[in-house]
């Protein structure tokens, strides 16, 4: 292969990447799926007993838990939340779409109409670490788009008398959301995705349209197998930071942020490009510093040392770009002097962040952006949490006489062409004199 060039679609494929089994984990969650779908209620209860340690009474977390909650919460991150929330409303509020209507003839228009999914399952993780932004960053975008239900799901905590964590329970208070389960797991996308009826027949959790959120493997596999019962947004896999530096960068603010995702996982990763060695150095000198001193540094020291992560240097930061635009991180760092302009030329990123006052940690709490965002190279075709992401686009297409009249030769032309006569005699039978020239 030395000396051959690769297509920007070969490259994709020797970027760095975190290998992971979700067809594996397919086989494991097809008959937690298949059970809940069949016995309904009882099947999550069992699933969540044999998963989380925790034999559930009752799916869903009482209202008044998440108000104690949202009481016993900690004003300082309180009010952190409410910043959070206030920033990413302004955000995603800006992204409503209002429908549009184009006149195409006299008498004939295409509205496209801009239609929020009726419920949607909100997934928050619990697992090794517990996340009440993204209780925020799931719910706002929800609520801004007009979406009418809106449930969460968080698993079951042993230590926490066997509901989701509290500050999960005070996030969802504090954004209005009282409908509130205490399931994670495969089973909790199953229940979403089909309902879950009890041993009486009552429907305990009426089924949603669209799932989102990160969860882990069983999660993932669990949203590849049940899409199509439901809408889903992603299938979040580890997280993932690049960083596009050049000599202007400063090496223990990179490392710093290489560390803060590598904190997520140690399937996480973190790459850095850049032309200069002198950074490349500086910037690895600076991590056995920092991971020694950071409290998760065994995760850390893991996902830095798996294969998903790397230090990659190019000739320069155009070929940067290319490498970059490959490995299409969840988030791209720029790190250069003319960040600011890189930053319009970046075409595969799930969010990139412009210089060294825009670290990844920003956006995972309050920048105002969504940190659940497409990993493993999904950024080449799909984009992050959004309010577009509960919406769909409807056409309505209202056409009178004349409108059709205009037309109507053209229809019957193409359903020829198609071998389709029955759609052009639809129109034909609409002009019994003959189709007008
Ligand atoms: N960086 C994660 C989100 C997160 N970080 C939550 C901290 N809490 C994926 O974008
Ligand atoms: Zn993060």
């Amino acid at each position: 292969m030395r000396g051959q060039v690769l297509h920007h679609r070969e490259l994709r494929g020797v970027v760095p990447r975190a290998a992971l089994d979700v067809e594996g984990a397919l086989a494991v969650v097809r008959p937690i799926c298949d059970d809940v779908r069949a016995r309904g209620v009882a099947a999550v209860v069992e699933a969540t007993e044999r998963f989380d340690g925790v034999r559930l009474t009752d799916l869903r977390v009482p209202v008044a838990a998440l108000q104690e909650a949202l009481e016993a919460l900690d004003p300082t991150v309180r009010a952190a939340l409410e910043e959070s929330v206030r920033r990413a409303r302004l955000v995603h509020a800006d992204q409503r779409r209002t429908s549009s209507t184009v006149r195409l003839a006299p008498g004939g228009t295409v509205t496209e109409r801009w239609v929020p999914v009726e419920r949607v399952g909100l997934y928050v993780p619990g697992g090794l670490a517990v996340y009440p932004s993204s209780v925020v960053m799931n719910v706002v975008p929800a609520q801004e788009a007009g979406v009418e239900q809106i449930a969460v799901t968080s698993p079951a905590q042993k230590d926490f008398g066997g509901l989701p964590h509290p500050t999960i329970l005070a996030a969802c208070a504090l954004l209005g959301v009282d409908e509130v389960y205490a399931v994670g797991g495969a089973q909790a996308v199953a229940m979403f995705a089909y309902g879950a009826r009890d041993a009486d027949g009552a429907l305990v959790v009426p089924g949603v349209d669209i799932v989102t959120g990160p969860g882990n493997i069983y999660v993932a596999a669990a949203k590849r197998l049940l899409k199509g019962v439901i809408g889903i947004d992603s299938e979040a896999g580890p997280t993932e930071i690049g960083i596009l530096a050049d000599d202007s960068a400063v090496p223990s603010e990179v490392a710093a942020d290489l560390i803060s995702q590598a904190e997520h996982d140690p399937m996480a990763g973190a790459v850095l490009v850049t032309p200069s060695v002198a950074l490349a150095e500086a910037v690895q000198a600076e991590l056995v510093v920092q991971v020694a001193a950071t409290k998760h540094r065994d995760r850390v020291a893991t996902a830095l040392a798996g294969p998903q992560s790397a230090l990659v240097l190019v000739d320069d930061l155009e070929a940067g770009m290319e490498v970059v635009d490959a490995y299409a991180a969840e988030h791209l760092e720029i790190h250069t002097v003319d960040a600011r302009e890189r930053a319009t030329r970046v075409r595969n990123a799930g969010a990139v962040f412009v210089g060294r006052w825009a670290p990844v940690s920003l956006g995972d709490y309050c920048a105002g952006s969504n940190h659940v965002l497409p990993t493993g190279g999904c950024a080449c075709f799909s984009s992050g949490l959004s309010v577009q992401t509960f919406l769909r686009g409807v056409h309505v297409v209202d056409y009178d006489e004349q409108a059709l009249a205009g037309v109507a030769h053209h229809v019957v032309a193409l359903a020829d062409a198609e071998d389709l006569p029955a759609h052009g005699q639809a129109v034909r039978a609409r002009f019994p004199d003959g189709l007008p020239a």
